[in-house]
């Protein structure tokens, strides 16, 4: 055990990797919990995900108002949301709002990239090596590194012949991109690509929408908050903040879903349930019933549902059959949630190219060729999704104890006691890690849970007169075990998704969430914290 104060060679108690929402509230948190901290970020300004991804039509699928910090209460009373789901700019500028207010710039460093981190296993203690050389050591680390922060990059044969120009949606570049009149393709249908779809489509002289895996996109119902909704909001924030701490999607959830299972009620009433749901907007849709989630039956009602209403929405047949081709159960992949994604296949300059049976062979000078025609572009968007949950982490250059890395720990996919700490890398903390609810819930919630845990856990230690905390291995496989069996019970691991590495070749797969939600979740950590943190070593 070293003697933290008398130690002259640590830099800081804690170091943060990552300067997104975690980041900086983990940031906030150790300071005032008396902890010196400094945040890295690869990037020239804070906001993580929302820095990188600003695409046209970057645009948060949970509620502004709930995909907000709720540890401050002024904080939320002041900021004023302008819509129901908020642009990317608007978010970036409320994360730099919230930097700034809680003077928390002073200790990020920009353009800080880190090659590696490496435990000391004799002293305790981490070091921190930097693209440049600067080397910092720590006592501990978290990782704040985003779940949806590597993006998978193109690597279509003949890429570099393309005689027009290319862009990868999360590294969009800061200056304004001129798309009007052009020829332009989008690969990929996640919500990113259904995002750039709606927004390009209002500029691009000709859209070709490059479409492999029908995805289901639910409509967000945006609109702009009004004066009198947000005086109601605010006059209960509070109520609303607690709430969604027991509920499992990390916000609370409008009264129309039903609590039943959708085979239990008669057709008509179901499709009163869909319509009114579908009506309210957003992601609950996936929730309408109780067991959509659960059951294939039911859930093949809200499937049919949604292809009634592609069907009825876009004109062209063979858009249609190439829409509503659905290989996996409604909500085992994340929903999109759109403004008008379907409604633009029917304007004139916008066509979907089915590449599923006609797969994109190759990228040429003058645009894409797939097996058996030619498209003539002078844009390429790629919007191929992101190496989710892992990726960053795994690129990290993480040793632990003994000197194993963490490719080497997880290479037969991750495990993580409570998605926060790994046995073999101790005083490595993880911010909406692997095994916790992270992208399955509201993230800011999920990670105002995990950074407040760690902090606890950090006074804990320090309370005890230690420097050195541990996950234990026997408690970490159990969990990882939990995780995965309590998914098996849902229609998740179904799916090829992001969230169990499909979409990555080579990648293991294993459903990654925990799906037992916000709320369980949090009675989870309380009980490991009021027995002493159990599952953890302190030495
Ligand atoms: P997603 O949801 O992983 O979507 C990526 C899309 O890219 C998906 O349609 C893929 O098709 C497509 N893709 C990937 N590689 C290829 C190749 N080689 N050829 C054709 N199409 C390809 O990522 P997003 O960024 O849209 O969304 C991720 C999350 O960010 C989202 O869920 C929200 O939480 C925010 P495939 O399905 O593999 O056939």
């Amino acid at each position: 055990m070293t003697d933290l104060a008398a130690d002259r060679q640590l830099d800081h108690d804690v170091i943060i990797v990552g300067a997104g929402f975690a980041g900086l509230y983990m940031l906030h948190r150790l300071r005032s919990a008396g902890f010196s901290a400094r945040v890295l970020d690869a990037a020239d300004g804070v906001g993580g995900t929302w820095y990188w991804n600003r695409y046209p039509g970057a645009r948060c699928d949970v509620q502004s108002f709930d995909y907000s910090y709720s540890f401050s209460d002024e904080l939320q009373q002041d900021w004023t949301w302008s819509e129901r789901y908020a642009t990317q700019p608007e978010i970036l500028r409320y994360i730099e709002h919230v930097a700034e207010r809680f003077d928390l710039n002073r200790d990020v460093q920009l353009g800080a990239t880190v090659l590696g981190a490496t435990f000391d296993d004799a002293h305790s203690r981490w070091t921190i090596e930097l693209e440049g050389g600067q080397h910092l050591v720590s006592t501990y680390v978290v990782m704040a590194t985003g779940c949806l922060s590597v993006p998978k990059r193109p690597s279509f044969a003949g890429l570099s012949d393309f005689k027009g120009e290319t862009y990868i949606s999360g590294e969009w570049p800061h200056h304004p991109v001129q798309l009007s009149g052009k020829r332009v393709g989008i690969i990929g249908t996640g919500s990113t690509g259904i995002q750039l779809t709606t927004a390009i489509a209002r500029e691009a002289g000709e859209l070709l929408l490059f479409h492999r895996t029908p995805n289901f996109s639910l409509p967000a119902q945006n609109r702009p908050l009004d004066e009198e909704f947000t005086r109601e909001l605010k006059s209960q924030y509070d109520q609303r903040r607690q709430e969604a701490r027991t509920t499992t999607r990390g916000y609370p959830v409008p009264p129309i879903l039903s609590d039943l299972s959708a085979l239990e009620v008669e057709h008509e009433q179901r499709l009163e349930v869909y319509e009114a749901v579908w009506r309210n907007g957003g992601p609950v849709f996936t929730s309408s019933f109780a067991d959509l989630l659960t059951n294939p039956e039911a859930n093949a009602t809200a499937s049919e549902f949604v292809r009634g209403k592609i069907s009825s929405i876009v004109q062209d047949p063979a858009t249609v059959e190439a829409l509503t081709r659905f290989d996996h159960p409604l909500g085992t992949r994340r929903p999109c949630v759109d403004t008008g994604y379907y409604e633009t296949f029917n304007q004139p300059n916008v066509a979907l190219v089915d590449v599923h049976d006609d797969p994109i062979v190759e990228i040429t000078a003058d645009g894409i060729r797939t097996a058996s025609g030619s498209y003539d572009l002078d844009v390429i968007v790629f919007a191929l999704g992101f190496d989710a949950m892992t990726g960053a982490l795994l690129r990290m250059g993480i040793t632990g104890q003994d000197g194993t890395t963490l490719p080497e720990r997880w290479s037969d996919g991750p495990s993580a006691y409570l998605g926060v700490a790994m046995s073999g890398f101790p005083n490595l903390f993880t911010v909406t890690g692997p095994g916790s609810p992270s992208v399955l819930t509201n993230m800011v919630m999920a990670i105002e849970q995990h950074v407040d845990w760690i902090t606890g856990i950090l006074e804990f230690a320090r309370d005890q007169g230690t420097d050195r905390v541990e996950a234990d291995a026997d408690t970490e496989k159990l969990w990882t075990q939990h995780v995965v069996a309590i998914a098996d019970e849902t229609l998740f691991p179904r799916a090829n998704s992001w969230w169990t590495g499909a979409n990555i070749p080579g990648k293991p797969r294993v459903f990654m969430p925990y799906v037992g939600g916000l709320g369980q979740f949090q009675q989870v950590l309380d009980d490991v914290r009021t027995h002493g943190y159990e599952g953890f070593s302190f030495s």
